[in-house]
């Protein structure tokens, strides 16, 4: 039986049972956020669609990588053969997105169900396009808006074997691609993000097959991102010229940063730390997007470093004229995912960014962690849409929040509850007392899924799923009732209200 409290007696609940306030914390923000705030749900195509290779799909280097689970690097050596069988099953995704009460629901296209080789001359996938067909309509017909990200990691295999992001070819095929997806959907999508993450999946193993990416050559994370600027750049470019003027809506790109706090807030030395370690990690995308070129403190410490190693060229590469005035500009909003914070120092030794960046990062022996090892500091989110603000100046949609159960918690997940409460809350905050321009938001997830290299160890959604369940039936944990309180109201009125837990 569920019974109905009110907020302040589940503040209460909560901070007896461990929701510590940690010296940063400040108090509570009863309010509301601004009228039309976009609130959603996100997940990614591998992660839920299953139906790996049905209907003419084509692999992607996540079927081979997992197939495979080379190195025995997957958790549980599962795979998303299956998955949530959202591609079965988006009509129950689409009821319980419709039971949340969201405004949006952030999903990807598989590349290789629409493009099975990835590149278009090869030839366009009919039953693809059908099946994101199907799930736009259903969601618009439901009041729901497509938030859509063209590339969540899952590349198709025909680009893998010529080289994937480390060839510069690629940037005309995902150009063509994304003109495949303007054309058939975006009569009825309006948000679009061209790349998921690119500081994971440029420095990722999988990304370049089982190969180390700081290994020979070891430039291949900063190659990785040089493609990836400018493939988002022709898709944001064309865009802009050939289907914005009729479809009227509006595209940008969603990156990944913990908040690197500097240890000793007082410490120049750590306030260094902390600005080249956000720079390494946020700027290397959002300046040359917004700027037209990468951070000056990258171009300084990577020039100097490769010099020093005796190269006679930088292993971070330049955009010549013509390619800076592409990129440059070319975004109309940030989308950032964030799940956690540290503290950052100066270090010689560390090997984040192979050294380049020369940041050592600590947690704090305080901070609760979920059940995956992430510290849980709710401040380091509006210290960090705040910086993103006043760094950047563009609208932000947070795309992804979320906090990862370890194993099979059920339906009572009481610190995901505390966890979505605390965030949301300080994303108030950065926009009420800081004035970020925070549009949106969308919680990580709307179902458990695949955890990529955990597998199904891990859980992130707020629906539960039971694997061994034939039916794979969707049930809400207590974070999606709690969350479904916060959307109707908007976030956190004032006056007391119920809550049902
Ligand atoms: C994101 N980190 O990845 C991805 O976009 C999702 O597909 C994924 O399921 C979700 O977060 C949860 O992991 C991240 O180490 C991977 O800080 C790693 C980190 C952050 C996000």
């Amino acid at each position: 039986m569920r019974n109905i409290i009110s907020f302040s007696a589940l503040t209460l609940l909560l901070l007896n049972c461990g929701g510590s306030v940690t010296a940063q914390d400040d108090e509570f923000l009863y309010d509301t956020f601004p009228p039309g705030f976009m609130w959603g749900q996100a997940t990614s195509a591998y992660q839920v669609e299953g139906g790996w290779n049905e209907d003419g799909k084509g692999e992607s280097i996540w079927d081979t990588w997992s197939h495979e689970n080379l190195g025995g690097n997957i958790a549980d050596g599962s795979n998303g053969d299956v998955a949530c069988d959202s591609y079965h099953k988006y009509a129950d995704d689409i009821k319980i997105l419709k039971d949340l009460g969201v405004n949006f629901y952030r999903f990807s296209i598989a590349w290789a169900r629409v493009i099975p080789t990835g590149r278009v001359a090869d030839g366009v996938n009919q039953a693809g396009i059908d099946y994101y067909n199907r799930l736009i309509d259903g969601l618009l017909a439901e009041g729901i808006e497509p938030f859509v990200t063209l590339y969540h990691w899952d590349l198709p295999m025909g680009l893998e074997v010529t080289g994937g992001w480390l060839n510069d070819s690629i940037v005309d095929d995902f150009e063509d691609y994304s003109r495949v997806a303007f054309r058939e959907f975006g009569d009825r999508v309006k948000y679009w993000l061209t790349f998921n993450e690119p500081h994971v999946f440029c420095l990722a193993r999988w990304n370049y097959l089982s190969q180390n990416p700081f290994v020979e050559p070891p430039e291949k994370p900063y190659i990785c991102a040089h493609n990836v600027v400018k493939a988002h750049a022709l898709s944001f470019r064309l865009y802009d010229a050939e289907f914005r003027p009729t479809q009227n809506g509006t595209i940008g790109i969603t990156l990944n940063t913990n908040w690197a706090a500097p240890k000793n807030p007082n410490n120049t030395d750590d306030q260094a730390a902390s600005f080249r370690s956000m720079h390494f990690s946020f700027g290397w995308w959002a300046n040359p997007i917004i700027r037209g070129e990468y951070p000056p403190i990258m171009r300084e410490l990577v020039d100097r470093k490769s010099q020093e190693a005796g190269r006679n060229s930088s292993r971070l590469p330049s955009f010549d004229a013509q390619w800076t005035e592409i990129i440059n500009g070319s975004t109309d909003f940030l989308g950032i995912n964030h799940y956690s914070s540290h503290f950052v120092e100066y270090s010689n030794t560390s090997t984040w960014m192979d050294g380049d960046a020369e940041v050592k990062g600590s947690g704090d022996p305080s901070w609760e962690q979920n059940g995956i090892g992430w510290s849980i500091v709710p401040w380091g989110f509006r210290k960090l849409l705040t910086w993103m603000h006043e760094e950047y100046s563009y609208p932000i949609y947070v795309t992804e929040n979320g906090y990862g159960g370890r194993g099979d918690e059920g339906l009572d997940d009481e610190p995901r509850v505390r966890y979505y409460r605390n965030y949301i809350n300080e994303m108030l905050k950065s926009i009420k007392l800081d004035g970020a321009d925070v549009r949106g938001y969308a919680a990580w997830s709307l179902i458990d899924n695949y955890e990529w290299e955990l597998g199904y160890t891990a859980r992130f959604g707020i629906h539960y799923l039971n694997y061994s369940d034939p039916n794979l039936t969707r049930i809400p944990k207590d974070s999606a009732i709690s969350l479904t309180k916060i959307f109707a109201d908007n976030g956190f009125p004032a006056n007391e209200s119920l809550l049902i837990v």
